[in-house]
């Protein structure tokens, strides 16, 4: 099963995107399929369309779109569930030890890594960012 991460602009500014793929390959992820892109707001407010009415929204484009990320297309069993567990809760402060965003993020905005949140989301945020032909060996 598949799910999607950004290793967000924060994480690729501070040289910590190597780290956080080197995390996900040692819980047992399998790199499907990955891209080094800069946003632009029209992608990053379709990519957040469900946040459009939340306050946070317009400071979560701008964040987004501020430098590079890197969209993985990510596979293990369980690849949603899993993937939440070890990128640990929105807000580092309250971050699980030993997760992503215990780890390196820096505040509940620039939080390093974006997850899928259910296997529908998962769906439609690979499909977001990889044709099918991009996807090896799925
Ligand atoms: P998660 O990334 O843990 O699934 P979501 O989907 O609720 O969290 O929020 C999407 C993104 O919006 C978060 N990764 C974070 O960057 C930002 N965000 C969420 N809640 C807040 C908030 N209260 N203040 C600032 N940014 C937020």
């Amino acid at each position: 099963m598949l799910t999607l991460a950004i290793i967000k602009p924060d994480a690729v500014a501070a040289g910590k995107a190597g780290k956080v793929l080197a995390h996900h390959e040692q819980s047992g992820f399998t790199i499907r399929a990955a891209t080094f892109i800069r946003l632009t707001t029209g992608q990053a407010e379709a990519f957040y369309a469900v946040h459009r009415d939340r306050p946070f929204f317009r400071p979560l484009v701008t964040f987004m779109t501020s430098g590079p990320c890197m969209p993985l297309a990510l596979d293990r069993d369980d690849a949603v569930l899993k993937l939440r567990e070890v990128i640990g809760a929105t807000d580092p402060k309250e971050a699980a030890p030993g997760t992503v965003r215990a780890l390196l993020a820096e505040s509940k905005e620039r939080n390093a890594i974006h997850a899928s949140d259910s296997e529908d989301s998962a769906r439609r945020e690979v499909g977001f960012f990889f044709a099918d032909a991009a996807l090896i060996n799925t």
